[in-house]
């Protein structure tokens, strides 16, 4: 049967808010879950994901769950183990005991962030590309994916994991261009995600329909997903503001941007 009761973990956070919005409309009743309140939401529960009793009590009852919590930026290499790292271990841990079926796991393109992305008409980025993490917040995501791997094959946990790329309501930035993908296609991949049969653990990347796109979409269109989404009406404009990517730039050479030579740090 197709998942009716989802938790939602960084219900509170810029993703979890337009999940929050665009996810009911598919038939989800939403459980959230975030260190931070949510206004207007008094019955969202109020946990650090370093909580063991706390996220068994959240899991319990839940046909599956899409985990957005944790540190969504660079850190001290201290903070992403405690949020990102242990955190992610403690969900999968209690949704194990608790038999939770599946899990959706948000990835990042940081993950591959290295990789150099194409330029012209070379090959989109394959989705079995080799992990070059471009930080520790990318290697957290790295880790998640190696560790959703063990709970399929060890315990049967099901999980797909979303390589987002940015997931904003508009695109902001050239590169973005490439990698965007809209809330609605988001809503749109989250569903398939959790309805598809058969997943085990499938890696996919997460984006709209590109026109300048970087990726290769064939794994996340296996699920059921049809992106509707395109940015290239933002290009023209975001184009004249910021002018083209320049190849011999550092921060444009690669999937993860200006990730790989300078990342937004964690505000705490
Ligand atoms: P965000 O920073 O707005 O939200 C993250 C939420 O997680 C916050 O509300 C925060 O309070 C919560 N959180 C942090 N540490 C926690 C802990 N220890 N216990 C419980 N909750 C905790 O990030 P955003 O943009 O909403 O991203 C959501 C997820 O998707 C993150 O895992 C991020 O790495 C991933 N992602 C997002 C992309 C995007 O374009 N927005 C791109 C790629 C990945
Ligand atoms: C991410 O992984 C971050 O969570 C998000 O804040 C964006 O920076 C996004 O990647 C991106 O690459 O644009």
């Amino acid at each position: 049967p197709a998942p009716h009761t989802v938790l939602l973990t960084g219900a509170a956070g810029g993703l979890g808010t337009l999940m929050r919005g665009l996810l009911p409309q598919y038939g989800y009743e939403l459980r959230l879950l975030d260190l931070r309140p949510i206004e207007d939401e008094p019955d969202a529960v109020v946990a650090d994901l370093a909580d063991r009793a706390a996220l068994r009590e959240a899991v319990r009852g839940v046909d599956a769950i899409i985990h957005l919590a944790g540190i969504s930026v660079e850190s001290t290499f201290e903070k992403i183990l405690k949020a990102n790292i242990e955190g992610t271990y403690n969900l999968y841990e209690a949704a194990r005991e608790e038999g939770v079926r599946r899990i959706v796991f948000a990835s990042s393109n940081h993950a591959v962030g290295f990789t150099p992305h194409p330029r012209g008409d070379e090959p989109l980025i394959p989705i079995d590309t080799p992990r070059r993490p471009d930080t520790f917040y990318g290697l957290s995501k790295s880790f998640g994916e190696d560790l959703a791997q063990l709970y399929w094959d060890k315990h049967g946990l099901e999980t797909v994991s979303v390589r987002i790329g940015s997931c904003f309501p508009e695109p902001t930035s050239v590169r973005m261009l490439s990698v965007w993908m809209s809330p609605g296609d988001g809503a749109r991949l989250f569903h398939a995600a959790l309805t598809a049969e058969h997943v085990g653990h499938t890696v996919v990347h997460g984006s709209s329909a590109n026109t300048r796109l970087w990726w290769d979409l064939t794994s996340a269109r296996a699920l059921g997903y049809e992106p509707q989404d395109d940015s290239e009406p933002y290009a023209e404009r975001l184009i004249a503001e910021q002018g083209e990517l320049d190849p011999d730039n550092p921060d444009h050479a690669r999937l993860g941007g200006h990730f790989v030579t300078n990342p937004p740090i964690w505000p705490y």
